[in-house]
């Protein structure tokens, strides 16, 4: 990354306390890992020692590595309260390699007996599922990649050829610590990690499926992509130029699986992570709380021109249709042990305002094709089987078939950033009528089983047609 105008010579560097050994590869080296597990890995090693320090692998873009490199993988992480921010120096970060540029290097780090956790933030897409049943898409070309070649492009490739390098040493495999946003996530990369296994090697997916540990996380702080502006901010506030700051809300929540090889893990539980023998009442609250509003709103809040969560929220129709659907999704909602959701949702409004995280609506929309099912349709479905009417969900519904139709409200184009964007558009555009429209998106059964999809007919059409007709504003 170059120096940017304007910005001070004067680069952030790495302080020379001694460095932990390397504990941890974590795959997917996004803002929000940064911002997040690494963090509390860093809190916990502070707290209770360890040599937990992080190897980070970049699976696409050398970006963040080219950014960290100069400062020795150090970098900022800013909370952003309404009333002011506050800056850390995060240094638990100790190499990031770039999976396409060397697979090897990737997979050598991670067959190394001294690390004991591999950590994923790969988003929806990078597991390589069908997100409608959550089993492995054996047709998906990277999986069909990783199946040809010893060296992976997929996370699940990269996960199940450095466990059979383990397996062949002779040394423990490690634990999977999946930090996405996906229901049972635990489950579902043991799914696809034995699912590709099996199709390799099958005395290797059942070693893996006696001796690997996946524990289900719920992981939540808001946190949206880094600009420009944020660090040339950054470096005018504090005089040094950072080239990959993080910045976030102030409110943290993991809850994990106490479920490790070994039992060996960070001191999590000193530093305020929830250890529990079961996450899945965690994982439902948050996924439909505030993943499920948090892409309605998305939609919603971009077909009527917002920008960000925070302006969406700011007006009054978008804050009481928010209210209106935690109405709808708190009844499909068990609370885990000790938890009010009504005060749950409101925290989720409070955090929502916060005028100092500007989280664009277009960030959240991205991929909505694999955040339906666990975010909105799961509620929904449980909703229909009650028979409890649902409109703002399904209003949602609708507006994610007007988003992926790629134009907005005054008729300009949408960037859709979506794994299935041109057969969704095609479809869309195939067709006329609002009805015709819906009828062909929810006949997309990676998205909607079919049996749902029946059943939604009526209620999203109907919503549909009020969205074309009168605009997002006025159908709330
Ligand atoms: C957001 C999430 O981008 C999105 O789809 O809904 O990333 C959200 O900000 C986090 O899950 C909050 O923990």
């Amino acid at each position: 990354m170059s120096m940017e105008a304007g910005l001070p010579a004067n680069r952030l560097t790495r302080s020379t306390t001694p460095r932990p050994g390397v504990g941890i590869v974590h795959l997917g080296l996004g803002a929000f890992y940064r911002a997040f597990g690494a963090v509390y890995v860093a809190e916990a090693m502070a707290h209770s020692g360890g040599d937990w320090g992080i190897i980070g692998v970049s699976l696409q873009s050398p970006t963040t590595r080219d950014a960290l490199a100069p400062q020795g993988w150090a970098y900022t992480s800013v909370t952003l309260a309404p009333n002011g921010q506050k800056t850390a120096l995060t240094e638990v970060l100790q190499d990031v390699l770039v999976a396409p540029e060397n697979p090897a290097a990737v997979l050598a780090a991670m067959a190394d007996p001294a690390v004991k956790i591999v950590s994923l933030t790969v988003t929806e897409k990078g597991y390589c599922h069908n997100p409608a049943t959550g089993r492995l898409n054996p047709d998906h070309p990277d999986v069909q990649h990783d199946l040809a070649t010893p060296l992976p492009r997929s996370a699940p490739g990269f996960l199940v050829r450095a466990l059979a390098l383990r397996r062949a040493a002779g040394a423990d495999p490690f634990t999977i610590l999946t930090c996405d946003n996906l229901p049972e996530n635990g489950k579902l990369v043991r799914g696809v990690v034995l699912d590709l296994a099996r199709l390799i090697d099958p005395s290797l997916a059942d070693w893996i499926a006696a001796h690997a540990r996946f524990p289900a996380t719920m992981v939540d702080r808001i946190t949206p992509a880094t600009t420009p502006e944020n660090i040339a901010q950054l470096a005018a506030q504090t005089g040094r130029h950072d080239a990959a700051p993080v910045l976030h809300e102030p409110f943290r929540q993991w809850v994990i699986e106490d479920d490790f090889v070994n039992n060996t893990r960070p001191d999590f539980a000193a530093v305020g992570v929830q250890m529990v023998g079961d996450v899945t009442a965690y994982e439902h609250m948050k996924l439909r709380m505030l993943n499920g509003t948090h892409s309605a709103l998305a939609y919603l809040g971009y077909l009527a021109g917002h920008e960000t969560i925070a302006d969406t929220m700011a007006n009054s129709a978008f804050a009481a249709y928010a209210d209106q659907l935690w109405s709808e999704i708190i009844p499909a909602v068990t609370a885990p042990a000790g938890v009010d959701l009504h005060v749950y949702a409101a925290a989720l409004k409070a955090r929502y305002a916060n005028p100092a995280i500007r989280h664009r609506t277009w960030q959240i929309a991205m991929d909505g094709s694999q955040k339906l099912p666990q975010r909105i349709l799961g509620t929904l479905s449980e909703n229909l089987a009650a028979g409890r009417p649902s409109p703002g969900l399904c209003l949602a519904v609708a507006a994610w078939m007007r988003y992926v139709g790629g134009v907005d409200e005054a008729g300009n184009p949408i960037e859709v950033k979506d794994p299935l964007a041109t057969r969704l558009r095609a479809l869309s555009d195939a067709a006329r009528t609002p009805a015709e429209k819906i009828a062909s998106l929810l006949a997309v059964a990676e998205v909607f089983p079919p049996a749902l999809a029946a059943k939604l007919g009526d209620p999203v059409t109907q919503a549909a047609e009020k969205l074309w007709s009168l605009g997002a504003q006025a159908s709330l």
